[in-house]
């Protein structure tokens, strides 16, 4: 770990990017980082433009330049270490990633998925909520592993399903809260206090057995 202000990010995005827009707004703030690249595996995405207007360097790396899974992702990943990260974080990126780039990034490697895992792996998490007749929906973070969307949980948010929800409404909601807990986790790991270790999650020392609720986190946490 580097002194703070030092710890340097790559952001890999697919679309929008409102999750990048909050960790751009928090850095300098409550967040010690520099984000030393966005890389987008589609081009002409809303979230290029946000780091550009950043000042951050961006790139477009297209999937589907690549014949296979493997030859992208050995080039994504040389993309990614020519910038030095100590982390690398997940932020509406789209593309299952292979064993052997998950391997070169074990325990530098978020995601932000917008469900109450274990509940609602993979796509559609909304739909698939609002069909499930869920009362509360939500996001989590957690260490990206082999296992889509099955490694080690950190910290997830919850919201209420209301009356009349359809999927983009819902969204929204989620949203608000992702653009929340996505920084405190990338704060506690470039403060040196959360890693992953024989594939658990640990804060200041102490094994997540469950994710923290971020409604119910202590301040002495934050
Ligand atoms: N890779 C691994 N190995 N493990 C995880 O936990 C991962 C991952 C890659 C991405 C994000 C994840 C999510 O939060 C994520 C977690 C994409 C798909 C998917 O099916 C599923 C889950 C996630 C991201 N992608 C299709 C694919 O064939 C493409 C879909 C599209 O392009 O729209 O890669 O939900
Ligand atoms: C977010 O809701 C994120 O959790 C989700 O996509 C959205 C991206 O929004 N991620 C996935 O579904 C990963 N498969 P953003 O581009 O505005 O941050």
């Amino acid at each position: 770990m580097k002194a703070g202000g030092n710890y340097r990010l790559v952001v890999l995005i697919s679309g929008s990017g409102s999750n990048l827009q909050a960790i751009i707004d928090q850095t300098g703030v409550a967040l010690p980082i520099e984000i030393a690249a966005v890389i987008s595996n589609r081009p002409g995405v809303r979230g290029l433009e946000r780091a550009q207007q950043a000042g951050i360097e961006s790139r477009v790396l297209d999937h589907k330049a690549f014949a296979e899974r493997e030859s992208y992702d050995l080039a994504l990943a040389d993309l990614i270490d020519g910038y030095r990260p100590d982390l690398v974080v997940l932020a509406g990126f789209m593309r299952i990633l292979t064993p052997a780039f998950i391997q070169r990034f074990a325990g530098r490697l978020l995601n932000i998925h917008p469900s109450l895992l274990p509940k609602f792996r993979g796509l559609h998490t909304h739909q698939r909520a609002i069909d499930a007749g869920e009362l509360e929906h939500g996001a989590s973070v957690h260490f990206v592993t082999e296992e889509l969307d099955g490694g080690p949980l950190i910290l997830q948010a919850r919201v209420p399903l209301l009356p009349g929800d359809d999927a983009e409404r819902l969204a929204a909601r989620v949203l608000t809260q992702e653009h929340l807990i996505y920084p405190q986790v990338i704060a506690w790991m470039a403060a040196g206090r959360l890693c992953m270790k024989q594939g658990a999650a640990f804060l200041d020392d102490k094994m997540l057995s469950r994710p923290l609720m971020f409604d119910q986190l202590e301040s002495a946490q934050r």
